[in-house]
């Protein structure tokens, strides 16, 4: 058992990635559409204040299932949440965060000790022994705003075709707009065909 506590009897999921990377705006969304009206018009983004360590919101998507929010700054902890976990969420900013830190790092190759944190971070869930089966999201977030690249050129950037090859998890990559709605039927379909038992 880790520190966390479980989620009793619900499937617990975690949902890491950098601050403001969009995932409270995600979880917002996913419990709208979840809700037994399961509102087809998502109307404006509600606004978010920034996630003070964690948060953890219930979701009703066939089993009941948990979603705890872990954000960049609890990185040294993330890993005390591991047991009991059931699925992955990694969320980025499509096309500039992770993707910008990498240039940065790229261009100050004079550092070379300093990588990606976010790709570390990947690197570091994927190779965790307490989730070597569980099975994991990559969400691309944010495809709404222009970018510097196209997700094909930052999937070959990142090698994620190959970090997918080498990774003993299942790896679905999702993109999506928790903005304007796009992509989140993806993630609903992917909790209802990886979670359901
Ligand atoms: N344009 C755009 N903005 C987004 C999207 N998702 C989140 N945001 C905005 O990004 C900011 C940070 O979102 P938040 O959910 O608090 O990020 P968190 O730190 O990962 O929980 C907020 O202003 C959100 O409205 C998206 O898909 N598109
Ligand atoms: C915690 O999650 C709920 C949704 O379950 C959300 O309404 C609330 O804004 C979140 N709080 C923070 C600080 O992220
Ligand atoms: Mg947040």
């Amino acid at each position: 058992m880790g520190m966390a506590g479980s989620c009793g009897t619900s499937l617990c999921c975690l949902l890491l990635g950098a601050t403001g990377v969009g995932k409270t705006l995600l979880v917002k969304r996913l419990q709208k559409l979840s809700s037994k009206c399961g509102a087809k018009d998502l109307g404006d983004p509600p606004a978010t204040l920034p996630t003070v360590g964690t948060n953890l919101t219930d979701l009703p998507i066939g089993r009941k299932i948990t979603i705890r929010e872990l954000g960049g700054c609890m990185g040294p902890i993330w890993s005390s949440y591991y047991s009991d976990c059931h699925a992955v969420l990694v969320s980025g900013r499509q096309g500039t965060d992770w993707v910008r830190e990498e240039i940065k790092y790229m261009i100050d190759a004079a550092n070379p000790t300093q990588i990606s944190a976010s790709c570390v971070q990947l690197l570091s869930v994927l190779s965790a022994e307490q989730l070597t089966s569980v099975p994991v999201l990559l969400i691309f977030n944010k495809i709404d705003l222009p970018c510097y690249m196209s997700l094909v050129e930052m999937k070959s950037l990142f090698r994620i075709q190959d970090i997918i090859a080498c990774a003993k998890q299942v790896i679905t990559v999702v993109e999506i707009s928790a903005r304007d709605g796009r992509g989140l039927s993806d993630i609903m379909k992917w909790f209802q065909s990886t979670l359901h038992d």
